[in-house]
């Protein structure tokens, strides 16, 4: 028995996040740091945890120019999975799997991991192929991914449209059952609060306007909204704006910005008990414990640092998620938004050193980096810590784009662009 009261239990669970924002508040930057991490997201926050959890470096900034997890760790649509189709990205993504699978218990902080499975939909020949392909090679890397057929689908998920008259008719599926959802701004907190209880600064409203050099071109610090900070290493973590970031070390990256968004319905009871997602009729759908149907599609066709999207990809995707889901076409959506992410030429995520020494970058993740957060922070931890790559992210070098070694995943991000 607790020896509090239901309502006692109630009232520190509404009160924690306060409680523990007073704790941890923007802290006076100090004058120098060993390591400056720019961008308070999931992979940022969690690079500093790591660093001071399993290296014992605490002597690190993280700065935020807005607020923690207000970019994309706390606009996507939380779908995690590793079923990606070359060695090198299912060693990152399972790896990440892994940890998100003890993430509550290591942080003491409920991030509502959901293993409840991700399905998605073959409509075409092409579609069966890609998808068999993709069993076949995750199974030969120890990661789970089944086959189903249209029957079997359904019987996973009973609200969906199987009947051949459909204009695209599910002809059946590939299931990760080990993959799932969880909640996005949880993760950002989470780190947050372990890496400050380390000793970890994390530094809001401080925005970078300038990385500094020394004469011999290594890193010296960064100028920003509260003043220059100096620094031995940087390490870049500012997704959709990485480029802009880069350029003030006066590093040019192969990267787009595009705008994705998703939306919401009014909450509904538990009719959706899985992630479906569907390449071809190109829409995607999970339910979220609130109830909400949470819904997107692709990113806007052009280039763009717009948080909101346009209208037209929300029609599509509706009408999309109408075609698979005819029992939600009377449904109404609540809330729609964007994000800015970050797409390289191969779709596989930059991890490592730059040209410039003491400088470090981790972005690329497009439409698809929420899901690799832990894995991510994990190994850039152990590359900043150590100076070496960790060999997870070994391949996931920015000179890759001289070298022509690519990692090409470009059916990884699924319907996502
Ligand atoms: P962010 O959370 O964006 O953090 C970067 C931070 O850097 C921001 O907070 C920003 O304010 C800060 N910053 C930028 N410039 C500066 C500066 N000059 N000074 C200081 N701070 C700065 N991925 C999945 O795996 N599954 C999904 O289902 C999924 N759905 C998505 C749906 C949408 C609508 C969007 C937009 C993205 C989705 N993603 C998904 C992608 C995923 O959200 C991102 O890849 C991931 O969250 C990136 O995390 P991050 O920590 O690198 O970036
Ligand atoms: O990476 O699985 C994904 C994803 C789904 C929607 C956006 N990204």
């Amino acid at each position: 028995m607790s020896k509090f009261s239901f309502f006692e239990i109630m009232r520190k669970a509404l009160n924690h996040n306060e409680d523990w924002q007073r704790q941890w508040a923007d802290p006076e930057p100090k004058k120098d740091y060993d390591i400056i991490i720019i961008g308070g997201g999931g992979h940022g926050l969690g690079t500093a945890c790591y660093l001071a959890k399993e290296h014992g470096l605490t002597n690190i900034a993280v700065l935020e120019k807005g607020w923690i997890g207000g970019g994309n760790t706390g606009r996507n649509t939380t779908i995690i999975r590793s079923n990606y189709l070359y060695d090198e990205s299912a060693a990152l993504y399972d790896h990440s799997v892994r940890l998100w699978e003890g993430l509550s218990q290591d942080l003491n902080y409920n991030v509502m991991f959901s293993q409840r499975g991700v399905m998605m939909l073959a409509h075409t020949d092409h579609d069966r192929h890609s998808f068999q392909r993709h069993i076949h090679a995750n199974r030969l890397n120890g990661i789970d991914n089944e086959w189903l057929d249209a029957g079997q689908a359904q019987d996973y998920c009973p609200a969906l449209d199987i009947s051949p008259a459909a204009r695209y008719p599910v002809i059946g599926a590939a299931l990760q059952r080990r993959g799932g959802v969880a909640r996005h701004d949880a993760v950002a907190w989470g780190y947050a609060r372990a890496a400050s209880e380390c000793g970890v600064h994390i530094i809001q409203n401080c925005e970078v306007t300038n990385i500094t050099r020394h004469a011999n071109g290594s890193v010296s610090g960064v100028e920003t909204s509260r003043g220059f900070i100096g620094a031995k290493k940087i390490a870049v973590v500012a997704a959709g704006n990485t480029s802009n970031v880069m350029r003030m070390a006066g590093v040019r990256m192969p990267l787009e910005s595009y705008p994705l968004q998703a939306l919401v319905s009014e909450p509904l009871k538990p009719v959706i008990p899985c992630v479906i997602m569907s390449n071809s009729v190109h829409a995607y759908i999970s339910q979220s414990d609130k109830g909400e149907l949470v819904i997107g599609a692709g990113t806007d066709q052009y280039v763009s640092y717009s948080q909101t999207g346009s209208l037209p990809v929300i029609s599509h995707t509706l009408e999309a998620i109408c075609e698979l889901f005819p029992i939600f076409r009377r449904v109404r959506m609540m809330r729609s938004w964007g994000g800015i992410v970050d797409v390289t030429p191969d779709r596989s995520p930059i991890i490592g050193e730059t040209p410039v020494p003491g400088l470090f970058v981790n972005c690329g993740w497009g439409t698809g980096g929420f899901k690799a957060t832990p894995g991510s922070a994990h190994v850039f931890a152990h590359h900043l810590a150590t100076g070496t790559p960790h060999p997870v992210n070994a391949p996931f070098t920015l000179k890759r784009f001289e070298t022509g070694r690519l990692i090409d995943e470009a059916a990884a991000a699924a319907v996502a662009h």
